[in-house]
């Protein structure tokens, strides 16, 4: 049985809910609270962080890793493209996405230039989505899963506006469209 440590505020936690949905995977949740996290929660992460998943006592940590494992795992339905070329470009993405995460947590610390250094980042999306359908290439998966919780929480919970980037809006859309992410929408809209 998979266990995930969780937390509903968490877009790193996010990422493994979503593909774990895709997966059609079961699994049982624990909820840390990270204002107040369990002295235990070391013994899982040495970190303390959350996401972690647990299947039968043995432990993952890394919200990018554990897409990766997921992924191997669970094969089916694949989160990556089957040519060795088109998973490579998907990981870059996924690899650079401390790039798009630093003006978003800039955003919210409020400081000075953020909103302009978030655009840019959004500009990033923009251009590559308006070439090609997912993040992930002509299929969506895992890197589309790995920008997603950010890229929501940036309109629903920092008022970034979307209009100025069409097809990152499209592609929210059609995000939005999938159960495990329309899933993530409530979540959000409940924090
Ligand atoms: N690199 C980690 C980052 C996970 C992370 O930062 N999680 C946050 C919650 S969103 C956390 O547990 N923060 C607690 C802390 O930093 O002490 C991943 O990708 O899983």
């Amino acid at each position: 049985m998979l266990t995930l440590y969780d937390a509903p505020r968490c877009p790193y936690c996010a990422r493994a809910r979503i593909a774990l949905a895709e997966k059609g995977l079961e699994y049982e949740v624990i909820e840390i609270d990270l204002s107040d996290r369990p002295r235990w929660i070391y013994e899982k992460n040495p970190t303390g962080r959350v996401p972690v998943i647990e299947e039968d006592a043995w432990l993952l940590p890394e919200s990018s890793v554990i897409l990766e494992y997921l992924e191997e795992r669970y094969p089916e339905p694949a989160l990556l493209p089957p040519d060795p070329a088109d998973r490579a470009l998907a990981r870059v993405w996924i690899f650079r996405h401390d790039d798009f995460t630093k003006p978003y947590y800039a955003l919210r610390r409020e400081e000075e230039g953020a909103a302009e250094k978030f655009d840019e980042q959004l500009a990033k999306l923009e251009d590559a989505l308006s070439r090609q359908a997912w993040l992930t290439g002509a299929e969506y998966g895992l890197a589309d899963i790995a920008y997603v919780p950010w890229v929501l929480r940036a309109r629903d919970m920092l008022g970034v506006s979307l209009d100025g980037f069409p097809a990152v809006r499209d592609w929210l859309a059609r995000l939005e469209e999938r159960p495990a992410v329309a899933r993530e929408v409530e979540t959000v809209a409940a924090l």
